[in-house]
């Protein structure tokens, strides 16, 4: 990523109708005022901010129980696939500054059009304490914010979204690591697509490092474009307290900084989300400030120079 391209694209998107819950809608305010733009042009970036995405709910597409606010959650889908398609045909790095999880229903899909504009293949690396696989059929809750990966993999039906030619990720291209919270029929559908998962007790039996090196063996391998997808839950509660459905059990300080300065020194990363953030559930903005040192780190910000790249 850093040595094709110096630019990268902010996309606001002030979307909450996935999570159940309101406060999501601020989060695109509060990674400015964290200093998103000035941590990354203090990295030698240039940073185009596009402003935030505000889609009219789609007519056509219907409200039910099992996938609250549809018209509203596919209408952002729509305006987040073509804006972060664009963003990356222009040869930058998109950044969606969320809203809730469902905000990679779009982002997601605009990378795998641009990858296979590119002829690679798209892998996800999926930094979560939720498998967010569910489909309408299985989703306890009925909430999209619970689904994106299943969307983005082909495996949940949400009414005609996207047009019907557009690729899906392939599930065993999508890497989960940090779960430690997956509903009864999620856990089957995991296991049936091949989603490599790296769940808690994986992260403690073999590490951070040793486990982030292999997923990025098998990226270089496939020569494939890599969508990082960041939710603030995916943090230890006590490290990231802004956020709706915080897990006990998640990944440390140094754990997620580890993991982005791996990303940065592979050089494949080609897009990233930062979502869940809840302002209205943080502590005084360090939720905010965690995420934007976070995505610093995968920009390049370093502790000292290393003698060899990592990976
Ligand atoms: N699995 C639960 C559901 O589908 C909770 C999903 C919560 N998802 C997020 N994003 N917060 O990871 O309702
Ligand atoms: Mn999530
Ligand atoms: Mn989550
Ligand atoms: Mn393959």
């Amino acid at each position: 990523m850093q040595a094709e391209t110096k630019t990268v694209t902010l996309i606001g998107v002030p979307l909450e109708e996935g999570s159940g819950r309101g406060g999501c809608a601020m989060g695109p305010a509060a990674y400015r005022i964290a200093g998103i733009a000035s941590a990354l042009s203090e990295l030698g970036y240039s940073v185009e901010d596009r402003g935030d995405l505000r889609p009219a709910p789609a007519a056509d597409l219907p409200e039910k129980a099992e996938a609250k606010h549809l018209p509203i959650v596919g209408a952002f889908t729509r305006a987040i696939e073509a804006a972060t398609y664009t963003a990356a045909s222009n040869g930058t790095v998109p950044i969606l500054l969320g809203g809730d999880h469902s905000l990679s229903m779009g982002s997601v899909s605009g990378m795998a059009r641009f990858a296979a504009d590119m002829k690679r293949p798209l892998y996800v690396l999926w930094l979560d304490a939720h498998s967010d696989f569910n489909a309408p059929e299985t989703s306890p809750s009925g909430n999209i914010h619970g689904m994106p990966v299943a969307f983005f993999c082909g495996k949940a039906e949400l009414a005609p979204i996207l047009p019907a030619d557009r690729p899906f990720v392939d599930p065993k291209h999508v890497y989960q690591i940090g779960i430690r919270s997956v509903d009864e029929e999620e856990r089957r559908m995991i296991r049936e697509n091949a989603v490599n998962v790296f769940d808690m007790r994986a992260v403690d039996e073999e590490g951070m490092g040793s486990i982030v090196k292999r997923i990025l063996n098998d990226v270089r391998k496939a020569n494939a474009l890599l969508h990082v997808s960041l939710d603030v839950d995916f943090l230890d509660p006590d490290v990231a307290p802004g956020v709706g459905t915080t897990v006990p059990g998640g990944a440390t300080f140094r754990e997620a900084h580890l993991i982005m300065e791996l990303l940065h020194d592979s050089g494949l990363v080609s897009s990233l989300d930062l979502v869940e953030l809840n302002p209205f559930l943080d502590d005084r903005g360090r939720s905010a400030r965690v995420m934007v040192e976070l995505a610093a780190s995968l920009f390049g910000r370093r502790i000292l120079d290393r003698p060899t790249r990592g990976g």
